[in-house]
């Protein structure tokens, strides 16, 4: 067997490694015959600031962030002697045996305060969905607390993003991903999604963010309010198509649950750590949560890692009547992965990254966004912070739509990989979510290509 590490010359061609990937390597959301037939993947090599390379050479100007979590941008010498230091000092130690360690309890320190007011305890997991899988047993067993044990509903959005694993799968309100396996499990319930552009008809955007606010009040009325646990939702839905809901949702969803007393869940995966142009989602929009899963831009990226911020209305019953919480995982708290989180923090603030979304990049990249809004194929332009989408549309008046759908969406994106940009398709909305440290000529090269593949889009489609 040859032990020759992977990147050795004799090793280094986009061919072998493609062969060794089909042959091997099952990837995540992706129809594996698929990619197989079409001759394998892309390989990405290395990356700087916005700038992927791949091992054939080619810059790619990276307009999701990876997954809309490398923040700080790539290539952070830092971050790896964050983790290089913390690694020789201490790699791993866990937090289950009345231990912890210097990284994870600094982190929680500084969460605390970064976090708003109210939300002190932090609870730790490796990734958005191990998160939200705990959010789901912390609700109910909060409630079983309480003396309300068949408090076990939550109801979530259809078309929202809370993970892959059984039950945030279960919170999430994608049908793929419901079909493949059967879900929701039993508990699990959606209502419509603050989707102004898709589904606002002639209604004013007020009065449709106040529709789909009352939406989860028919939902708690229909499963009775006593059976209710909590509502969970994202500040903006990312993976739904950043779908940023309009000013009079957020207020009328708290008074809604705050009417019922049920537990509110702001997904700050995406949203958090300046996204939106504030430290979180909850900020902008005014939400208040009692209870805060954070992801991604939490380490940038760089290493997995999620926290949980509760407040003290959770955190009082489960400390007071809770007894032993039995739930946590052995990477609860990783060292390492904590000791990135703050150092990706320091960066942050540092550079005043959130103040910069809020008023320089984020303002510019909407404007350049805005500037394709003309274009035939295009329905709206919307985003907010570093967050955006072009909607492609058959007939710009009616909003109309080709089919079937998601072939407007993938023909565009695949003109985007011919671009050497990275845009994501969501059915047949383009989005973007760049690092925050993308400069002006980087989001006008951004724009620029997205622009292009639009434009090539148009012609396969016979719009002009
Ligand atoms: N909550 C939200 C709001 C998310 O966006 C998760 C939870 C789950 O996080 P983990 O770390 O378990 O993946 C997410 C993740 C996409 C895409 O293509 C989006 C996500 C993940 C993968 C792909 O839009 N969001």
């Amino acid at each position: 067997m040859n032990s020759a590490p992977l990147k050795d010359q004799a090793r280094n061609s986009t061919t072998v490694w493609r062969a060794a990937d089909t042959a091997h390597h099952l990837h995540p959301f992706t129809d594996f015959r698929g990619l197989a037939e079409e001759g394998g993947s892309r390989i990405i090599t290395k990356a700087e600031g916005v700038w992927l390379e791949d091992s054939e050479g080619e810059k790619i100007i990276d307009g999701m962030a990876g997954l809309w979590c490398v923040n700080v941008g790539y290539g952070r010498e830092r971050l790896a002697k964050a983790a290089y230091d913390q690694m020789v000092e201490l790699p791993y130690y866990n937090t289950f045996f009345k231990t912890a360690t210097p990284a994870s309890i600094e982190l929680s320190e500084k969460l605390a305060a970064l976090t708003p007011a109210g939300l002190d305890k932090i609870f730790y997991a490796s990734s958005g969905s191990e998160a939200n899988d705990t959010i789901a047993r912390i609700v109910r067993r909060f409630w079983r607390l309480q003396g309300q044990p068949e408090r076990t509903n939550i109801i979530s959005r259809v078309n929202g993003y809370h993970g892959s694993t059984m039950a945030s799968a279960s919170l999430g309100g994608m049908k793929p991903m419901h079909q493949l396996d059967g879900l929701p499990l039993p508990g699990f319930h959606h209502v419509r999604q603050p989707y102004y552009y898709g589904e606002g008809g002639k209604m004013s955007e007020e009065e449709f963010g106040k529709v789909a606010a009352l939406a989860i009040e028919e939902k708690i009325l229909e499963l009775g309010p006593e059976t209710v646990a909590a509502f969970i939702g994202e500040p903006v839905q990312g993976a739904g198509g950043v779908i940023i809901p309009p000013a009079s949702y957020w207020p009328e969803v708290q008074k809604i649950c705050r009417q019922y007393d049920i537990l509110l869940i702001a997904d700050e995966v995406i949203c958090g750590f300046g996204r939106t142009g504030q430290w979180f989602g909850s900020d902008t929009f005014d939400i208040k949560p009692d209870i805060m899963p954070m992801a991604k831009g939490l380490t940038s990226g760089y290493l997995p890692l999620s926290a949980i911020a509760l407040g003290e209305r959770v955190v009082d019953v489960l400390w007071e009547k809770g007894g032993e919480f039995a739930h946590g995982f052995t990477y609860s708290g990783h060292p390492v992965a904590c000791a990135v989180a703050l150092e990706n923090i320091a960066i942050i603030e540092e550079e005043n990254l959130v103040q910069k979304v809020r008023e320089d990049s984020g303002p510019y990249l909407q404007q350049r966004l805005a500037t394709l809004a003309d274009h035939p194929l295009v329905g709206e332009v919307r985003g907010i912070g570093l967050l955006g989408a072009v909607e492609l549309a058959s007939d710009k008046q009616t909003r109309g739509r080709f089919s079937p759908e998601g072939r407007a969406g993938t023909i565009c994106r695949d003109h985007c990989v011919k671009q050497n940009v990275v845009s994501r398709a969501v059915r047949d909305t383009m989005v973007v979510s760049p690092p925050l440290i993308i400069t002006h000529a980087e989001i006008d090269e951004l724009v620029s290509r997205l622009g292009k593949a639009i434009d090539l889009a148009a012609k396969d489609l016979g719009v002009n």
